[in-house]
């Protein structure tokens, strides 16, 4: 039986043999217009979701010009490249984002690091987008009890979240994931590794990748993590919660 949690903190060995592409010009949606909720997933060719608020709806915590580049260009980039590598492997195609990363293992050796990066970066922005958004101050429901029976507090939770996001060397995330038990857990990934490859759900996550931050904070990762909190949309979140099996 291998240890998931071990896995986890091991999956990051390689980095990221493929550039990225950077040829998609940012979309020119005009600040303040809503934007419908991304639709379900569907499986590829796998297009950019857009996001579910304006691109300056989570001034000043996250400026406007960090939240176009981040979604029009890495996320579009990860979109890109993804759908190159299902093009290229029929065993890819048919399958949504989550069940490529999800079922990693069992793609063609050739095609895992593409699925991996590529579809790693797409599976969890996708996921992290709607999670932002400022609804609501705290957990509810099931998940606060969940963060309350494993961390104590809300304030625990958020001090040992935060410490996990100042611990990625690099770039990567820190994750509220939720058990194959139904209790959470904090964990990490390097690069664009995702917790559905170990069988854990994402509950939360914070992206700590410099391109997440460094043009409103430059070096200053625990300032990133601190407006984090500021934006994190805790009523999405605890909805979510509930429905994840
Ligand atoms: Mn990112």
């Amino acid at each position: 039986m291998i240890d998931r949690r071990t896995a986890l903190k091991h999956l990051g060995g390689a980095a990221s043999a493929l550039a990225l592409t950077d040829t998609i010009v940012a979309r020119a949606l005009p600040t303040g217009q809503a934007v419908a909720a991304p639709a379900a997933p569907l499986v590829g060719p796998f297009t950019l979701p857009p996001l579910p608020y304006a691109y300056d709806a989570l001034e000043p915590s996250f400026d406007a010009e960090t939240m176009h580049l981040h979604h029009d260009k890495h996320h579009q980039a990860y979109v890109n490249n993804l759908n190159a590598a299902v093009a290229a492997n029929q065993e890819l195609s048919g399958k949504t984002v989550d069940e490529l990363v999800a079922n990693l293992n069992s793609w063609p050796e050739s095609a895992r690091t593409a699925v991996r990066n590529q579809g790693g970066g797409h599976a969890n922005h996708s996921f992290w987008w709607p999670t932002l958004g400022r609804g609501g101050a705290a957990p509810s429901g099931e998940l606060a009890k969940a963060i309350d029976a494993k961390f104590g507090s809300l304030a625990s939770f958020q001090d040992k979240l935060t410490a996990a996001a100042l611990s990625v060397f690099g770039s990567g995330w820190a994750w509220l994931v939720k058990l194959p038990d139904a209790t959470v857990a904090i964990e990490t990934t390097p690069n664009q590794d995702s917790p559905l490859t170990v069988g854990y759900k994402p509950v939360l996550a914070v992206d700590v990748w410099e391109h997440s931050y460094y043009l409103k904070y430059q070096n200053r990762r625990a300032d990133y993590v601190k407006a984090f909190f500021q934006v994190l949309n805790w009523d999405h979140v605890s909805g979510q919660f509930a429905q994840k099996a």
